[in-house]
Order: C-alpha cells, then sequence, then structure tokens
C-alpha cells in the first residue's frame, strides 16, 4: 500500500512534537497543576501558532474542566487537553469529495504563488491514481512563465494526460476545455491548477471567481472542490491569505502544504477554529507520495506521541 496515512501525518510531525508540543508534553508529565502549569501552557501554543484566541478559549475550557472534575495530576490534564484538541478539530471535519460517484468530479485548486500548488495538484493526482481514478489536469496558471512546463513535467512523471494553452491565455477556457476533454476521455477526476499572482491582488480575485464560474456554466455543480493550498511555515500569514481567497471563491477544503517543515504545526488549530474550512490533506515532503489525509485523532496523537 503507497499510503501509510498515519505514519505520514504523524512522521511530518516531527519539529512540532520536538518543539513545543514536547514541551507541552513536558509540562503534563507529572506533579501538581499550579497557575505556571496554565501560564506556560498558555505561552507555549501561542509559540506554536495555534493563535491567540484559538488558545484562550482551549485553556480556558481545559481548566474549567479541570476544575469541575476535580482533577489535581498533571498527566490527567494532558488527556483532557488531547481531547479538547481533538474535538476542536473534528468540529471542522469533512469527507473530502463527498457524496462522490458522481461522473466526473473537477477539483479547483487556488492559493498564492509559492504556496505548493502545483506540487500539491501532483500529490492530489497520485492519490486519486491510487485509488483507480482516471485524472486529467489543467493548467489554468497561464500567467507565470514556467508554470505549464512544470505541471507537465508532473503530468508525465505521474502518466496523467493535461490539458493546456498558451501561456498568457484565458484560464476559464483552459478549464472549459479540460472539462470537454475529461468528458471525452472519461476521466472521473480533473484537477486544475490557478496562478498564485497576477498584476494585482484584486486580479488574481476576479480571476478566480470568473474560473469557478466558467465550471458551474460548463458543468452544474463544478467545481466540486475548492482546495486553498496554505504554506504551513506561513503561520498566521496563512490565515490572513485564506481570508481573502475566501471571499472571491467558495474554498470547500484546505490543502496544508510543508507541514514536514514547520516546528508549529498548532496553525492547524488556527485555522480549524477561525477559518471554519475543514483541512482534507497536508502535504508532508516534497514527492508526490507525500501527501496524507487529515485525521484529527491520529493529528493529536502525533503532536504527543
Ligand atoms: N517539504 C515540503 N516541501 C513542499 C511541500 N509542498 C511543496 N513543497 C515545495 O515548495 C516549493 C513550492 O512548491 P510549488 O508546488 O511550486 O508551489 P506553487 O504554489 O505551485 O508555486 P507557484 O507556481 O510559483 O505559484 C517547491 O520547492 C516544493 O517542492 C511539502 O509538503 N513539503
Ligand atoms: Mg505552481
Amino acid at each position: 500500500m503507497i499510503f501509510q496515512r498515519t505514519n505520514r501525518l504523524q512522521d511530518s510531525l516531527t519539529r512540532t512534537r520536538q518543539s513545543f508540543f514536547g514541551r507541552i508534553a513536558g509540562l503534563f508529565s507529572g506533579g501538581d497543576i499550579t497557575e505556571e502549569t496554565w501560564e506556560a501552557l498558555e505561552a507555549l501554543l501561542i509559540a506554536a501558532d495555534v493563535g491567540v484566541a484559538t488558545t484562550i478559549e482551549l485553556v480556558d475550557a481545559l481548566r474549567e474542566q479541570v476544575a469541575r472534575e476535580h482533577i489535581r495530576h498533571a498527566d490527567e490534564a494532558q488527556d483532557l487537553l488531547k481531547q479538547q484538541m481533538v474535538a476542536l478539530l473534528q468540529a471542522k471535519t469533512r469527507r473530502y469529495l463527498e457524496g462522490d460517484g458522481r461522473p466526473l468530479s473537477v477539483v479547483l485548486v487556488v492559493g498564492v504563488n509559492g504556496s505548493g500548488k502545483t506540487t500539491s495538484i501532483a500529490k492530489l493526482a497520485r492519490y486519486h491514481q491510487s485509488r483507480g481514478d482516471k485524472v486529467l489536469l489543467a493548467a489554468g496558471d497561464t500567467f507565470r512563465a514556467a508554470a505549464i512546463d512544470q505541471l507537465a513535467v508532473w503530468a508525465k512523471r505521474l502518466g496523467v494526460e493535461l490539458v493546456a494553452h498558451q501561456q498568457g491565455s484565458d484560464p476559464g477556457a483552459v478549464l472549459y476545455d479540460a472539462i470537454d476533454a475529461a468528458q471525452a476521455r472519461g476521466a472521473n477526476v480533473l484537477i486544475a491548477d490557478t496562478a498564485g499572482r497576477l498584476h494585482t491582488k484584486h486580479n488574481l480575485m476576479q480571476e478566480l471567481k470568473k474560473i469557478h464560474h466558467v465550471a458551474a456554466r460548463r458543468l452544474p455543480g463544478a467545481p466540486h472542490e475548492t482546495i486553498l493550498v496554505l504554506d504551513a511555515t506561513t503561520g498566521q500569514n496563512g490565515l490572513a491569505q485564506a481570508r481573502t481567497f475566501s471571499e472571491a471563491v467558495p474554498v470547500t477544503g484546505l490543502f496544508l502544504a510543508k507541514l514536514d517543515g514547520t516546528a508549529k504545526g498548532g496553525i492547524v488549530f488556527a485555522v480549524a477554529r477561525e477559518l471554519g474550512i475543514p483541512i482534507l490533506f497536508v502535504g508532508t515532503g516534497e514527492h508526490a507520495e507525500d501527501i496524507a489525509e487529515f485525521d484529527a485523532v491520529q493529528f493529536v496523537d502525533g503532536l504527543f506521541r
């Protein structure tokens, strides 16, 4: 089996576990809970990019539960913290391409330049291939010079077909043609790349709106997923990006790339709580196989393992 989801997800948390969450585990490794325990917990969660609002909510809820249940020992409190964290993440969980079984699923992939979009598309393509899907890619980033070639390299490597127009052409037309091609060739998943940068942010958002609209007009219900790729190493900045994209198009899920490259995996909590957009996948490395389905229990276990 190619996708050992749990291990990839937990392995990608090595840096996070060895830094902030390792220290949180240390806080709860024995002895009694004191005022200092709470203060240190709060500081570590914020340092791990959990975000101030989410940290306060988590710590307050935990304090309350500890008081209510007359818990004194720190190790019992750690189990409760893990439960609270799982609950926070599970509240936002949803299955990718829920209600599949349709003849063609269109997945639109958006995100700022450099976030890991193209690599994540390759991973998604690989993921679908491993499930027996026939995948077609659409080179919707017609702005950046090398973007089409980069996707073409991945398409060749993965053995999937690619629909591309010339650089500078209309990305809506690329998607329109790609839907035609997918239907003609019996592909059941179409994954479309988009630009991460145009002349202005306003232009980019207008373009994304237009692409989204074209997809819906060509195939009712499409795009079935609009996945925002966020770079986990950009921390709280990613939240602002996500808000901007969500205002332009209805983002249905997140692909959190480069989780292996950060010690601040706590961003996952901030994203879940503050954006309310489910995290569907995480990127765990630079290869096409380096993708894991997000799972709240495995994730939280991986933080403290
Ligand atoms: N370690 C690690 N690196 C990643 C991951 N995902 C992407 N990368 C790397 O991040 C860099 C940027 O990835 P791209 O896929 O080119 O990003 P992009 O968003 O398509 O960038 P533009 O096309 O320039 O907008 C590359 O060097 C990738 O190998 C990941 O999950 N882990
Ligand atoms: Mg790209």
